[in-house]
């Protein structure tokens, strides 16, 4: 209802960014400070009045679409199509194709919206459309480049990593906990998982210790801690019906958290974040530091894509890395 309100109030200003394939959009805007204050000349302040809201079209739900009403002879294969009122339509051969409305008797989501208000310049440029570059980052530019960002950024954009692990926030979704200061964390769902669906389980597991705030800093003393993030992440999706070899564990490097954490998702789920470049399987990072070198990632070179609007962008020099080999 709160959510309801403030986007009764919200003022469009700016499209941020389009992704046809995953039927998302951006848009920036702001929350008017009253339902019928039109907010005409009220510039965007991030902070202040900013609003991001991203629309994304939600999956197909096989249950509601055999479940669908559309069909009033009853008979299960025309479900709702049979009342699907179409647009444009063409042929060609036995290939038939066109767009259309179909019976919204349904009554479902069909649509996901996500709000963060008052959104911070970071969050704006973070999902504003950006230029690409690739960064190989070796051990001395980590040292000189990135270790000093981390370091300097303000505890206040982790703040809902802590929230979760005091038990302030979320603490109803916790799926399993390892209350352990040093081996222990938290699994529960990600914010980008809608619940509904186990097809796309989207789980975070978040270590409860402070001082580790990337894949850097991984050695192997942390090796009884991803073991266990590995074997509690198997229990945790087995609440929602998903086996333990239907999970894609991950670490991303550059996250855009500095707090370790391990993505866990159902195999079936493909995105964005598992892109090459930065999402590191925690298999991988485990076997790394196990029989590679237990200062593996302190002695890597690790590439990453950065993003225009990623704040770290600004901090490395602004020629091509020259090639390592
Ligand atoms: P990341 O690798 O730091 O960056 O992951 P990314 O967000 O660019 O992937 C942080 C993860 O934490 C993401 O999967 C977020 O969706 C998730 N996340 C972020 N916030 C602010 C929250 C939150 O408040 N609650 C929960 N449950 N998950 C969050």
């Amino acid at each position: 209802a709160e959510l309801e309100g403030l986007l009764r109030r919200f003022r469009f200003k700016e499209v941020l960014s389009n992704d046809t394939s995953s039927k998302t959009i951006w848009l920036l805007g702001i929350i008017a400070s009253s339902d019928a204050d039109e907010a005409r000349d009220e510039p965007v302040a991030a902070g202040q009045n900013a609003a991001v809201v991203v629309l994304e079209r939600m999956a197909f739900s096989p249950q509601a679409i055999a479940l669908g009403t559309g069909s009033h002879d009853g008979s299960a294969g025309t479900m709702l199509l049979g009342s699907a009122s179409l647009v444009t339509g063409e042929r060609n051969d036995i290939y038939s194709w066109a767009t259309g409305v179909v019976d919204a008797d349904v009554l479902r989501p069909d649509m996901r919206i996500a709000l963060t208000y008052p959104a911070t310049q970071k969050h704006i440029d973070k999902h504003r459309r950006q230029l690409r570059r690739w960064i190989r980052e070796s051990p001395e530019l980590y040292a000189r480049i990135t270790r000093p960002f981390i370091d300097s950024q303000p505890a206040s954009r982790i703040q809902w990593v802590y929230n979760i692990l005091s038990k302030h926030v979320e603490s109803e979704h916790i799926l399993f906990e390892d209350p352990d200061p040093e081996h222990g964390f938290v699994i529960l769902p990600d914010l980008k998982w809608d619940a509904a669906n186990t097809d796309n389980m989207y789980l975070v597991a978040i270590v409860h210790r402070h001082d580790l705030k990337s894949l850097r800093d991984l050695s192997s003393i942390h090796l009884p801690l991803l073991h266990n993030i590995r074997s509690k992440a198997a229990i945790a999706a087995q609440k929602y019906g998903v086996p333990s070899d239907q999970l894609r564990l991950y670490i991303h490097y550059q996250p855009s958290y500095y707090h370790l954490h391990v993505h866990i998702t159902n195999v079936m789920l493909e995105g964005k974040g598992m892109l090459a470049g930065r999402a590191h399987l925690l298999d991988g990072v485990i076997d790394n530091i196990s029989n590679i070198a237990a200062d593996y990632y302190q002695r890597a070179t690790l590439s990453f894509v950065l993003g225009s609007s990623d704040e770290l962008w600004t901090h490395w020099p602004n020629h091509p890395q020259p090639n390592p080999c």
